[in-house]
This record gives C-alpha cells, sequence and structure tokens, in this order.
C-alpha cells in the first residue's frame, strides 16, 4: 500500500510537491539547460530504479506470503498429524497392555484347567481301577453264589432221595411188623389147634424160626436202617446248618453284592458325569485356544499396523525436518529482504527529501494546508502527522521545524479539553508553550512551533492553513 502510494506520487502533481528544497534551488528558470536536461535524466532514471525496485519488492513480497501461507499450512499439518499419531500410540499401548493382561490371563486359566483337567484323567483312571476290582469280586461271589447254589441243590436232592428211602424202610417194617401182629395172631390160634396140629407146629416153629431169622435180619436190617436214618439225619442237620449258614451267607453276599452294585452305579453316573465335565473342559480349552489365537493375531495386525505408523512418522518427521528448514532459510531470507527494503525505502525517502530519526522518517511539508488537508497528505502516503511522545521526539520536531510553525497530529476536536493523538492514543505528557492550551476562539488542534523562546504546543483552529509533520514507521510490516 505505501509502496504504491509512494510511486502515485512520482508521476502526479504530488511528486513535485515532494521535491526538496535543494532540487527546487537547483532548478534553472531559464529552462532546457544542459544541467536541466541532466537533472530531468537523473530523475527519470531514478524514477525507472525505483519501478524496477518495486516490482522485485511486490513479488518478493507476494512469493514470501505464498510461502509463509504455505508454511503455515504444512506446520498445522504435522501438527494434526503428530497429534493422530501421539493418539495412535497411546491407543496402541493401551491395546497392546490389554491384549498382554488377557493373554496372561488366559494362559493361567488354561494352566489351571490343564491342571484340573489332568487331575480329573488320575481320578478317571484310579475310579476305572477301582471298579475293575469291583467287577471282578463281583463275577467271583457270582461264581461263588452258583456253585453253592449247585451244591445246595444236590444236597437237596440227596436228602429227599434218603427221606424218600427212610419212607419205603418205614413202610416194609410196618408191612412186616402187620405180618408179625397176624401170625402172633395166628399163634393164639395155632397153640389152640397146637395139639392138633403139632406136626404143623413143629412146621409153624421151624417157619417161626425162620421167620424169628427173618425177623431178626429184618430188624438188624432195620436197627442198621434206624442206625443209618439217624446217621442220615445228623447229617440232615449238619447240611441243615451248613445250608442255614450258606443261605445267611448268602443273604449277606447278596447284601454285600446289592451294596457293591448301587457303588457300581453311582460310580457309573459319576463316570457319565465326569465324561461330560472332561468333554465340556476339552469344549472350553478348545474355544481358550482359538480365542487365544484370535487375540495372537489382532496383536500382530497391531504390530504391523504400529510399524506402519512408526514408518509414516519417521518420514513426516523428516518431512517436518526439511520443512523447518525451508521456513528458517525463507525466514532469513525474509529478514534480510525486509532489512534491505527498509534500508532502500529510507534511503529513497530521505533522497525525497523526507528525515531519518529513530525507527521512523519525518517530512516537513512547505506548502500549507488545514489539518485535516494535511493529514490526509500524510495518510496518502502510508504515514499521519507527527505523534510526540518523548522529550527526543519533541526536540527532533522542534529542530525539524526550524524557526517556522507546523501541525502535529494531536487534537481535541471530539471532546473539548480532551487531547488525543490521530493513533487514538490519549496525551500523557505534553511540550505546551506557556497558557497554553487557550482555546482562544475555538482552537482543537496543535500545532509545533521552533520559534526562538517559543519552542512548544499551541492550539489553534482546525481550518487554519499550515504547514505539516508527517511520520511513517520504518519497522512497520
Ligand atoms: C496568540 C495567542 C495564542 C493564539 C494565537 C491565535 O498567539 O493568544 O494562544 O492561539 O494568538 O492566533
Ligand atoms: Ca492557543
Amino acid at each position: 500500500m505505501e509502496l504504491n502510494d509512494f510511486m502515485g506520487s512520482k508521476s502526479g502533481s504530488t511528486y513535485d510537491r515532494l521535491e526538496t528544497p535543494k532540487t527546487r534551488n537547483a532548478k534553472n528558470p531559464g529552462g532546457d539547460t544542459a544541467g536541466g536536461r541532466c537533472s530531468r535524466l537523473t530523475a527519470v532514471c531514478l524514477g525507472l530504479l525505483c519501478v524496477l525496485l518495486l516490482t522485485a519488492i511486490i513479488v518478493l513480497w507476494v512469493k514470501f506470503n505464498h510461502l509463509a501461507t504455505q508454511s503455515d499450512y504444512l506446520q498445522r499439518s504435522v501438527h494434526n498429524l503428530t497429534v493422530e499419531k501421539e493418539g495412535l500410540e497411546a491407543s496402541h499401548k493401551n491395546s497392546v497392555g490389554e491384549i498382554r493382561a488377557n493373554k496372561n490371563k488366559v494362559t493361567a486359566e488354561k494352566d489351571k484347567l490343564q491342571t484340573s483337567y489332568n487331575n480329573l484323567i488320575k481320578e478317571k483312571d484310579q475310579l476305572q481301577t477301582r471298579y475293575n476290582i469291583l467287577a471282578e469280586e463281583r463275577d467271583q461271589l457270582q461264581a461263588n453264589k452258583s456253585t453253592v447254589t449247585t451244591e445246595k441243590d444236590q444236597l437237596q436232592t440227596s436228602y429227599n432221595n434218603l427221606i424218600k428211602e427212610k419212607d419205603q424202610l418205614q413202610t416194609r417194617y410196618n408191612i412186616l411188623a402187620e405180618e408179625r401182629d397176624q401170625l402172633q395172631a395166628n399163634m393164639s390160634t395155632v397153640t389152640t389147634e397146637k395139639d392138633q396140629l403139632q406136626t404143623i407146629y413143629h412146621n409153624l416153629v421151624k417157619e417161626k424160626d425162620q421167620l424169628q431169622t427173618r425177623y431178626n435180619i429184618l430188624a438188624i436190617e432195620r436197627d442198621q436202617l434206624q442206625a443209618n436214618k439217624s446217621t442220615v439225619t445228623t447229617e440232615k442237620d449238619q447240611l441243615q446248618t451248613v445250608y442255614n449258614n450258606l443261605s445267611k451267607e448268602k443273604d449277606q453276599l447278596q447284601t454285600r453284592y446289592n451294596i457293591l452294585a448301587e457303588e457300581r452305579n453311582q460310580l457309573q453316573t459319576s463316570n457319565i458325569n465326569l465324561t461330560r465335565e472332561v468333554d465340556w473342559l476339552r469344549n472350553n480349552n478348545k474355544n481358550l485356544t482359538r480365542e487365544k489365537d484370535q487375540l495372537q493375531t489382532n496383536n500382530n495386525n497391531l504390530i504391523i499396523e504400529k510399524e506402519k505408523l512408526q514408518t509414516r512418522y519417521n518420514n513426516m518427521t523428516l518431512e517436518r525436518d526439511t520443512l523447518r528448514s525451508n521456513f528458517n532459510n525463507l525466514n532469513n531470507l525474509n529478514k534480510q529482504l525486509q532489512t534491505t527494503c527498509k534500508s532502500k525505502v529510507v534511503d529513497i525517502h530521505v533522497q525525497l527529501g523526507w528525515r531519518s530519526f529513530g525507527s521512523s522518517i519525518y517530512y516537513l511539508s512547505d506548502e500549507e494546508k488545514t489539518w485535516s488537508d494535511s493529514r490526509h497528505y500524510c495518510q496518502d502516503r502510508g504515514a499521519d502527522l507527527i505523534i510526540i511522545n518523548s522529550k527526543e521526539k519533541q526536540d527532533f520536531a522542534v529542530k525539524t521545524v526550524g524557526g517556522k510553525r507546523a501541525w502535529i497530529g494531536l487534537t481535541d476536536r471530539h471532546t473539548e479539553n480532551v487531547w488525543k493523538w490521530v493513533d487514538g492514543s490519549a496525551l500523557t505528557t505534553g511540550y505546551w508553550l506557556p497558557g497554553e492550551p487557550n482555546n482562544a476562539g475555538e482552537e482543537d488542534c496543535a500545532e509545533v512551533m521552533g520559534v526562538v523562546m517559543k519552542e512548544g504546543w499551541n492550539d489553534i483552529p482546525c481550518t487554519n492553513k499550515n504547514r505539516w509533520i508527517c511520520e511513517k514507521s520504518i519497522t512497520d510490516n
């Protein structure tokens, strides 16, 4: 803006007004002499040089702005990517921590299950062994029971046979006894008829002897049978005792067998439950193994993603470092250019009659204008009326105005007796002449006077025409 303004001042009537007194004194009123032409040529060359310089400055300025925008954008991108990367790294760390914790838990649970599974297998084997022993014992008892039952049946058969034989002997004995009784009865009859039948008697005696012999034989046989019967009875009693004992033992065995059968059933039930539990544990183990494999896969994927992100991060760090280096180089270049540019601007302004003081340049007009017109003149050149806020500046202003007077950028036109500088700041230290400001007839604008014994400020009407002092900062961008 200021540069364009400056360029504008070159070709118009304003430029003529900017000519230094020195230049103006050099003019020949006669006009077209060799000295005059030389001066014009110099002015034209200077103008061209200014145009070239300003063009270069504009191009560099535009380029610098473009590079600065790019640099900002890249810096923002780097920052966003760094934040994203940190977020991803944090979430990755959390995920890895969780996976490790889960993996340790799963491994511990798996070990526990394996241990309990091994214990169950051992218990199952022990139960199987005990079951086999019980089954063998049961089979032996079954065999013993069959043997005892067979023996008992044989003994029962023998006993029944002996009873039958005994009954037959009894029947025969009864028949013999009956026959004996008949013979006895016949013998009485025969005794009566004994005499008559002496012969018969002898025969009968013989027969009786024979019968006696037979009877004796039968008696012996009976005694033998009786003895046999006693023996058989004893044996029967013994057998009965044995049978009773066997029955008792059988009952006891039956009871033990029932208990064993119940125990066997319980063991079978336990075995089925254990088998089910083992199957369930096996399934669980399979599921846990599957989950573990999935977690392992997830972990591997995360590690791959992390490595990719790390690579991207490293590449971006390199890019960022390169960009930073470029930015620093550009910044340095920009600073150098700014310094050079400012120095050139000051040089050009000085050549056009501006004076350098501190970090600003100042222009004292030869013309006279109202306070507002004077201010517009300065503003049109990227400057404003001078602000005097230090003793050094006051001394510089007095020296510049040199025995004359000029507008300064101070007014109370908005609120009477409230003096403000043109940049809106309030007046803190004033270098007023004694008795001023006195507002003698609506005096709202300030001037500086460099008249001997009258070096200071005075208020006068803003519509008065006066010289002025412009101030232009060379530190502003
Ligand atoms: C005298 C003084 C000033 C006043 C001017 C106006 O110099 O009264 O205060 O501003 O006249 O011309
Ligand atoms: Ca006054």
